[in-house]
């Protein structure tokens, strides 16, 4: 029995916290119902979305994927400015109806530390929900590919996994409304020191064609703000 607990609290502690080989990355992440969520993206724990971070002085690059063009541009990731309302695809970016995800660039033009990545969505239906793979470099790898396409694992040239992001629940039906996800070091310090970020994001689902989440902003908080 005490086996049993040991093992049934560790598998708990594996879900919250994924250690790689150099740092222990923690993945906070909260949901808003679709009852619950305002144009405040208030959470308990993961901060509101903000307008002065490092993302805002980033250049964003598409660098794998088609956009919807009923959404926004790159640009409503990192403008502050957030949805009114829970499907508002003028102020979301969502890669194309019937596409798989694709793949989106940060570049902070120099080598930055990096405390924590929070990312926002919202959407009323398995739009809501966020699936993605962070990345990070800072350039330096002689094999360092900054534009790698979908068929390329970033691993291979120059980047290094940061984690997985996935606040899908088992009840799809009852993913609709907003999102905060925070991704910090969960020992403290920071996520490290990087050039880029670079967001692998896949769909929700594919039992129809609009399975792309809604991003509503995607937020980079450095070291020491
Ligand atoms: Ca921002
Ligand atoms: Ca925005």
């Amino acid at each position: 029995m005490k086996h049993w607990i040991a093992t049934a609290a560790f598998t708990l502690a594996m879900l919250l916290v994924q250690t790689t080989a150099s740092q222990t990355t923690k993945v906070v992440t909260e949901h808003n119902s679709n009852a619950t969520a305002t144009a405040a993206f208030k959470f308990k724990s993961v901060p509101s979305p903000a307008k002065d971070d490092a993302a805002a002085r980033a250049k964003i690059s598409l660098v794998d994927g088609e956009l919807d063009g009923n959404g926004a541009d790159l640009s409503a990731l990192n403008d502050g400015m957030l949805p009114a309302e829970a499907d508002e695809p003028a102020r979301n970016l969502f890669f194309n109806a019937g596409t798989g995800g694709g793949r989106l660039r940060f570049d902070f033009g120099s080598v930055t530390e990096i405390a924590q990545v929070n990312t926002y969505s919202w959407h009323p239906d398995t739009r809501g929900p966020q699936v993605y793979r962070l990345w990070a470099s800072d350039g330096s790898d002689a094999k360092f590919n900054p534009e790698p396409k979908g068929n390329i694992d970033p691993a291979s040239c120059g980047w290094k996994l940061i984690t997985l992001v996935d606040t899908r629940s088992k009840q799809p039906a009852d993913d609709g409304g907003q999102y905060g996800v925070s991704i910090s070091n969960g020992a403290g310090g920071s996520l490290g020191k990087y050039r880029y970020l670079l967001f692998d994001c896949y769909v929700t689902e594919t039992a129809d064609d609009f399975g792309n989440t809604f991003y509503s902003e995607i937020d980079v908080i450095a070291a020491g703000k």
